[in-house]
C-alpha cells in the first residue's frame, strides 16, 4: 500500500463545488464512473460531521476497490481506516504524521517547487501532488500557479515517484499536462460543478487517454 498506483484521474470532494449535491451522492457517481482514487477534503464542516461522512465513505470505496485519501485531518483518516493522509507544506510536519499514523498508511504531500519535491522525496512522502499548474478558485490561499516546468521537473527527476499534477485542470488543457509527463491528474472543479459527473469522467479520461 506504501506505494500507491497513481495514475488515472484522482478526485477530491468539496461540498462547495457540488451543485448542492450531497458528498456521499458525488461520492457514488464518482465510483459509478470509475474514479480510483478519491480524496475527502471538505474545509467547513465540523469534525464530527467529517467523521461521519468519511466511514460511509471508507465503506464505499472499499466496496468499489478505490484508494481513499482524507486531506489534512489526521485523527478522522485514523478514526476511518482510510488508505491515507494527505497534507501541505504548513500543516503538521511529515515525520510528525508519520509517527501518528504508523507504517502502513500512504502520506501524500503537496508541493510546488523542486526544493519541496526534493524534501518531500528524502522524508518518504509516497507521492506528492505537483501544482497548482494553472490558476484555481478551489483552494483558498493557494500560491501563484507553479507552470508546467515544475511538471517536467518532476517527470523527469523522480521517474518512480507517484505523482499526481493538480490545479486548474480542465478539459481544455487536461492533454497538455499528460502530454508534459502526468500519469495521474486531479481535478476539483471541473469534475464536481459538471451536471453529469459520469459524462465528464468518462470525457476527461478519453482526453488523458488520447493526449
Ligand atoms: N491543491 C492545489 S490546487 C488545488 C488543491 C487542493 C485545487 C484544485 O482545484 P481545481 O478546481 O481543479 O483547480
Ligand atoms: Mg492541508
Amino acid at each position: 500500500m506504501r506505494t500507491p498506483e497513481l495514475t488515472g484521474l484522482y478526485a477530491i470532494t468539496d461540498d462547495s463545488l457540488s451543485l448542492g449535491r450531497p458528498v456521499l451522492q458525488v461520492v457514488d457517481e464518482l465510483l459509478k464512473s470509475g474514479i480510483r482514487i478519491l480524496q475527502y477534503r471538505e474545509k467547513d464542516k465540523k469534525a464530527g460531521r467529517m467523521l461521519e461522512d468519511c466511514l460511509a465513505i471508507r465503506a464505499k470505496t472499499s466496496e468499489a476497490g478505490c484508494l481513499f485519501i482524507v486531506n489534512d485531518h489526521v485523527d478522522i483518516a485514523m478514526l476511518c481506516r482510510a488508505d491515507g493522509v494527505h497534507i501541505g507544506q504548513e500543516d503538521l510536519p511529515l515525520e510528525a504524521v508519520r509517527s501518528l499514523v504508523g507504517p502502513e498508511m500512504v502520506i501524500g504531500l503537496s508541493t510546488h517547487s523542486p526544493d519541496q519535491a526534493a524534501r518531500a522525496v528524502a522524508l518518504g512522502a509516497d507521492y506528492i501532488g505537483v501544482g497548482p499548474l494553472y490558476a484555481t478558485k478551489t483552494k483558498k490561499d493557494v500560491c501563484e500557479p507553479v507552470g508546467l516546468e515544475y511538471l517536467d521537473h518532476v517527470a523527469a527527476t523522480y521517474p518512480d515517484l507517484p505523482f499526481t499534477a493538480i490545479g486548474g485542470i480542465k478539459r481544455g488543457n487536461i492533454r497538455d499536462v499528460v502530454r508534459h509527463g502526468a500519469r495521474c491528474c486531479c481535478l476539483v472543479s471541473e469534475i464536481l460543478s459538471a451536471p453529469d459527473i459520469p459524462a465528464r469522467v468518462d470525457e476527461l479520461r478519453h482526453l488523458m487517454a488520447t493526449a
